[in-house]
């Protein structure tokens, strides 16, 4: 075992109700939080709270209970700010996830800076939001899209990165941390290549925010999209960092409601940062809820949920190589490793195993992980993955291990393993 970490795990579990859930008549092990985190009692109640005592419109009152929703509203975007290290919070825009915050780049910043011969290069370990978005722009625009790729150890290819940036790269989009391989990417290497060119580069934090210090400054990135729903908040809630140089010559993308200055029957002019990118009634629930998570994670201090984690992703590193018939995605060391572990099985299907951990109380996701380019590039079709947070513990590591034991016997008893 381990020695124990800065957090207190079981203290952390007694906030989160869904923890003492049965499924299948077991205790509920929850591995699945890549796929989306679970809420403590603080964000819900913060929900609660927020339709029981203030629901109001944001920006649009005069009365009490609209001013008191803007404050806690942009009170939020103030913790978001603090979180991330942003420069100022006219430089955090809320969307709807990650999803939309790197859609939203794409469709103002790309569509404005991209034109044909360009080159957008991304990378082999992208999410199909990190991509798709890509492929779109690079065909609306005649553009080229390259592709760094994975090395044979599972980190990202940096002597091919500085290949394929060059001086035709108007922008790097790539990942912090690999949903299926766990590979924390060297970003702080590509925004310096990037600038190099005078290219600027979109992170994507989906799985680095939740779980590691991020300081989007001393990255010197140029966005950063990440979703609430995997740290701690709400679903429907994410974010758009952007350097506020950046965001202030940025073309709006929808029009509509609170992103407008003055309009008449001919034409419009633009609100101030960031209320350009927010048309309409925001999601002002989940975008305070999203400042309460924020709270808890800051607390509990990034650093110690890094070190946690690593610990975990360690011990399961070690416990999975135990099982000769797994197969391991990704780098097989703790070193650039966030929390998630995605495997094969020699024979048995990753959609079989998830059904027959689920009947141990155990939640795994299967399938491509929203990456098939990737998956597909290590000749399968699907893969099981296990993904820790905060309030994992080394006994689920060993529910897991006994789980996926149980069910080769299971399998190899039927003939298939
Ligand atoms: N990955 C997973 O199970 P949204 O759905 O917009 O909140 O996040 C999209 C996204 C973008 N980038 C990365 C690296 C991601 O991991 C995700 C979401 C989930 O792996 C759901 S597909």
């Amino acid at each position: 075992m381990s020695p124990a970490t800065h957090l207190d795990v079981e203290n952390i579990r007694a906030d989160f109700p869904i923890l003492t859930r049965q499924v299948n008549g077991r205790p509920l092990t929850y591995l699945d939080n890549a796929a989306t985190s679970q809420k403590p009692n603080q964000v819900i109640q913060s929900l609660v709270d927020y339709y029981e005592r203030y629901n109001s419109n944001v920006h649009r009152g005069v009365h009490t209970l609209s001013i008191e929703a803007t404050e806690a509203y942009e009170d939020a975007r103030g913790k978001v700010k603090r979180f991330i290290n942003a420069p100022s919070t006219e430089s955090i825009i809320w969307t709807r996830n990650t999803s939309e915050s790197l859609n939203l780049v794409a469709y103002t910043w790309a569509e404005a800076n991209v034109s044909a011969g360009d080159e957008i290069v991304t990378t082999a370990m992208e999410h199909h939001s990190d991509i798709v978005p890509w492929q779109q722009l690079a065909m609306r625009k005649s553009a080229t899209l390259k592709i760094i790729p994975e090395t044979e150890n599972g980190r990202l290819d940096m002597e091919q990165a500085a290949d394929l940036i060059t001086e035709r790269t108007k922008i790097v989009a790539t990942t912090h941390m690999s949903n299926v391989l766990g590979t924390v990417v060297d970003v702080k290497a590509l925004a310096d290549a990037a600038h190099a060119v005078g290219a600027v580069i979109l992170v994507d934090g989906a799985q680095s925010v939740p779980h590691m210090p991020v300081d989007v400054q001393a990255l010197n990135c140029d966005f950063m999209a990440f979703s609430a729903h995997k740290m701690l908040g709400p679903t429907g809630i994410g974010v758009l960092y952007g350097r506020p140089e950046i965001l202030e010559a940025m073309p709006p993308w929808m029009f509509g409601g609170d992103m407008i200055l003055e309009v008449s029957y001919e034409d419009a002019s633009w609100n101030d940062l960031p209320y350009r990118f927010e048309a309409g009634t925001p999601n002002i629930a989940d975008a305070i809820a999203t400042g309460v998570a924020v709270d808890y994670l800051e607390a509990l201090g990034m650093e110690n949920v890094w070190e946690h984690e690593q610990k975990i992703t360690e011990y399961a590193l070690r416990r999975f190589a135990e099982l000769e018939t797994i197969n391991l995605l990704g780098p097989h060391e703790i070193e650039d490793k966030g929390a998630v572990l995605s495997f094969s099985h020699d024979s048995v299907h990753s959609h079989d195993l998830g059904t027959a951990l689920d009947q141990l109380g155990i939640a795994i996701r299967t399938g491509h992980h929203c990456a098939m380019p990737l998956i597909r590039s290590h000749d399968i079709v699907s893969a099981a993955r296990a993904s820790f947070y905060i309030y994992n513990t080394e006994a689920e590591v060993d529910v897991l291990i006994d789980g996926l034991k149980e069910t080769e016997r299971y399998f190899s008893k039927a003939g298939i393993a």
